[in-house]
């Protein structure tokens, strides 16, 4: 923090109960300190303007086990102008063409169905349904992204997701035969408004199928980046499970992927639909008990393990620093500007940081002011160390930077635990 930080005081934006369950006993385990929002990224004429840090805390519900924030900030804040987009990776888009067409097959769709997406984002999913033939449409409120969508044919309805639109599009558009909500459920305060309108908006036997990071590979590998102010709820099944049951719905099944650490792929149903419950999803719950999910104490663990990696990070950092060497990122990620706040090292340590998106480029990093340059800025200025920020995409970005690694450049991956490659 410096002059210019305005500390948001912890009294403001608090999370009043459990999301879910409406319980009033949550149990904050982990403090990562006050940060400014991780997609806030800075354009070199802000610099010198005021910068507001959040809370960023998590806890526990005791009674069904939902993983929160502490703080809810306002959605207006974080998502009007927003620049994540998914659409460049490769990992991303070969991960939403497999979504795309398992769906259209397993649930044998047509042209005249309609695939909803909600937070679509710059259409990278839907475009998948478009290809394949199905009637689409995507909602999402960031106007940058939206334009973006418009323009490359993925119709958008540029709004925030709530069941008081859903009637008023649901009667514009028809019936959905599948909702989808890939990254976005987690980020929404108020779920059951969601499920009201997804109910609203859902053919009887339709889907609805929403991804979102596991908690399981999240406490298990030690992935607390993915903790952030976008990110209000943190998802296994035992709450989901109590959600669905409260709007009428039932999971008919569960997936895991790889992507961004560890994620499910869950598959929602009206009570009364045909959709029959498959066996794996009873497996998922006896996993999560079993790994301790519904234990105080399993939380208590993993946020001990949270100071060993940021301390293993700072250690080897001011090591490195004191040796004359220099460090760049990889990866202008909102993960990465959590590890990097949380670990309090910003542009005195980190010299500058790669990334592909056209819109971080030339702009700095929230809280630790590192400037963004692009990809091949890592072979022109050759840092000794590349810590990738953005650890999820880590097998794509070291096989694209051979040549780095041939002439001497060596990555850092920083969780689950410091890793020199
Ligand atoms: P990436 C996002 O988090 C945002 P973030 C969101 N809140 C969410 O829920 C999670 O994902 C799941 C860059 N990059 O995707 C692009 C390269 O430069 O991990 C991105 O800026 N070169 C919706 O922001 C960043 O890394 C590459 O080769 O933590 C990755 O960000 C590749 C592969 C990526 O998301």
């Amino acid at each position: 923090m410096n002059s210019k930080s305005i500390k948001v005081p912890s009294s403001k934006y608090r999370l009043p109960k459990c999301r879910i369950c409406g319980d009033y006993d949550l149990y904050t385990f982990l403090k990562l300190g006050s940060m400014p929002i991780p997609n806030g990224f800075i354009p070199q004429n802000d610099l010198d303007k005021k910068e507001f840090f959040f809370p960023l805390n998590v806890c526990v519900c005791k009674k069904c086990f939902l993983v929160s924030l502490t703080h809810v900030i306002p959605p207006e804040i974080m998502f009007k102008n927003y620049l994540y987009i998914p659409s460049t990776s490769q990992t991303v888009l070969s991960h939403f063409e497999e979504f795309s067409k398992s769906v259209y097959k397993e649930y044998s769709l047509n042209n005249k169905e309609l695939v909803v997406d909600i937070g679509s984002n710059d259409g990278t999913l839907l475009s998948g349904f478009k290809k394949l033939g199905t009637q689409i449409l995507g909602v999402d409120p960031a106007e940058n992204i939206v334009k973006d969508a418009v323009s490359r044919g993925i119709p958008t309805v540029c709004e925030f997701f709530t069941s008081k639109k859903t009637k008023f599009l649901s009667s514009k558009y028809g019936k959905a035969k599948i909702i989808c909500g890939t990254n976005v459920i987690a980020h929404i305060d108020d779920i059951h408004d969601v499920f009201e309108g997804v109910n609203n908006w859902l053919d009887d036997e339709g889907v609805f199928i929403m991804e979102a990071p596991y908690l399981m590979d999240l406490i298990e590998k030690n992935e607390f980046d993915t903790i952030y102010h976008e990110h209000l709820s943190y998802f296994s099944i035992k709450p989901l499970k109590l959600l669905f049951e409260k709007h009428n719905f039932k999971i008919i099944d569960i997936k895991k992927f790889p992507i961004h650490g560890g994620s499910i792929r869950v598959f929602v149903a009206k009570n009364n639909s045909h959709h029959k419950i498959k066996e794996n999803v009873a497996n998922f719950l006896i996993e999560e008990e079993a790994k301790g999910l519904h234990e105080i104490a399993t939380y208590e663990d993993f946020a001990l393990r949270v100071v060993k990696v940021k301390k293993n990070l700072i250690n080897f950092v001011k090591k490195i620093r004191k040796n004359g060497k220099t460090i760049a990122g990889y990866g202008a990620a909102a993960k990465g500007n959590v590890m990097l706040n949380s670990s309090k090292i910003n542009n005195s340590q980190i010299d500058f940081i790669v990334d592909s998106i056209k819109h971080k480029q030339g702009k700095y990093t929230p809280g630790t002011h590192i400037k963004i340059l692009k990809e091949d800025a890592l072979l022109k200025k050759m840092p000794d160390y590349t810590i990738i920020l953005a650890w999820n995409f880590a097998q794509e970005i070291i096989v694209k930077n051979q040549e780095y690694i041939k002439r001497g450049g060596r990555f850092i991956i920083p969780v689950p635990n410091l890793e020199i490659i």
